[in-house]
């Protein structure tokens, strides 16, 4: 698990026992009544070692899944129905390079250089959104993957916003921005072909529903009571809301705009509950989750042959860009 692989080597006493010093106590102290305050921690502040670990874990984890995230859509660029929807596919899968990147420099402050994570993507050891391990089988998947993926990725993120560690929740304010219009072009893309598509094409999209509804629930996490690291994420303000009370809000904002768009949410216990004043919905398969968490889903092993073959591919390139970098250096005059 990369948690493990990603831990900080810890300071230790000659006798090899981790040692707090009374300064470390009065530091965590500062650096828990910071916390209490809502404050924002800066990466040069001091911080607990668990705190930084956590955060790495969970931007790391957030930057695979925006990087891996591309491939799935990378698919129809060649396929897409019109010249406006490929300029649009392309856009957003620009975009969320562009997020891999915000995302690989805030944790790179952390003290974990972009090498180390891409090595743990790559080995196996990290993790990445259990939802980009389902396959693209039609254009269909491409609105769906904008209405509900994205949609479930800013009900996730835009609480990371106020996230208690400033580099990360600064990434997430322009990132939630461009979700937005992924969220849109996803609905606008299903509500042409719902309104003025063929039957055909009305079928293609109930089925791409179908099929990611719930991978679109399970990327909101285990159930709270499942989930061994909501608890102190939210103690430190790195979580603001929990997996469950996510996965409720966006269940409650997708019902009505299935609506809207004529399709059948596949869960037959989905029903308005007017003492709850939230919908009931179903059991979720979360087997099925860890399996495909654990690197047996649908298309684990194809993502990730194609992070490491661009990475292979694409030596040749960081070779000769660190050969100009040295060039330029000797080039420059001596101050
Ligand atoms: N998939 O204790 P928990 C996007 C892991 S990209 C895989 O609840 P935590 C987009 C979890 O890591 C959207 N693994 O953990 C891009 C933990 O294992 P480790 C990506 C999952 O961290 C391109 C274990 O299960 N968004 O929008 O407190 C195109 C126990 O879970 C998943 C983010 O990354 C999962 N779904 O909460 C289109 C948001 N869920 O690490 C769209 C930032 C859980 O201990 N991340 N696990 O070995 C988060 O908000 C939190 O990390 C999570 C999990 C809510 C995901």
């Amino acid at each position: 698990m990369y948690t493990q692989a990603m831990d900080l080597v810890p300071q230790q006493s000659e006798s090899g026992t981790k040692e707090t010093s009374v300064d470390e106590n009065e530091l965590q102290l500062q650096f828990d009544a910071r916390i209490d305050a809502g404050e924002f921690i800066e990466a040069k502040d001091w911080m607990p070692e668990n705190f930084r670990k956590t955060l790495i874990r969970q931007i790391s984890q957030h930057a695979h899944s925006e990087i891996v995230g591309m491939l799935p859509e990378g698919n129809w660029v060649t396929r897409a129905p019109t010249l406006k929807r490929k300029a649009i596919l392309l856009a957003k899968i620009q975009d969320e390079g562009g997020h891999g990147l915000y995302l690989y420099a805030a944790a790179e402050t952390l003290g974990i250089s972009r090498d180390q994570m891409l090595e743990a993507l790559h080995s196996g050891r990290a993790k990445y959104s259990s939802i980009f391990n389902y396959p693209t089988l039609t254009w269909a998947d491409m609105g769906v993957i904008g209405w509900l993926v994205d949609g479930a990725a800013i009900m996730n993120q835009v609480p990371i916003c106020r996230c208690s560690y400033a580099p990360y929740a600064r990434a997430m304010v322009r990132i939630c921005r461009e979700e937005s219009f992924h969220q849109r072009q996803g609905f606008d893309a299903l509500l042409t072909m719902m309104t003025k598509g063929t039957a055909g094409q009305r079928a293609m999209v109930q089925d791409a529903v179908n099929r990611w509804w719930w991978p679109s629930l399970m990327m909101f996490g285990p159930p709270d009571a499942d989930s061994p690291n909501s608890a102190q994420s939210m103690r430190w303000g790195i979580k603001r809301i929990s997996n469950d009370d996510l996965r409720q809000k966006f269940i409650d904002a997708a019902v009505p705009q299935s609506e809207v768009l004529g399709v059948r949410l596949p869960d037959p216990d989905l029903k308005w509950n007017e003492t709850r004043g939230h919908y009931d919905y179903g059991p979720i398969d979360w087997k099925e989750f860890w399996q495909v968490v654990g690197g047996d889903g649908p298309c684990n092993r194809e993502r990730l042959a194609a992070r490491v073959s661009a990475w292979e591919d694409g030596a040749w390139v960081r070779q000769a860009a660190m050969a100009y970098a040295e060039k330029h250096a000797e080039l420059q005059p001596a101050s």
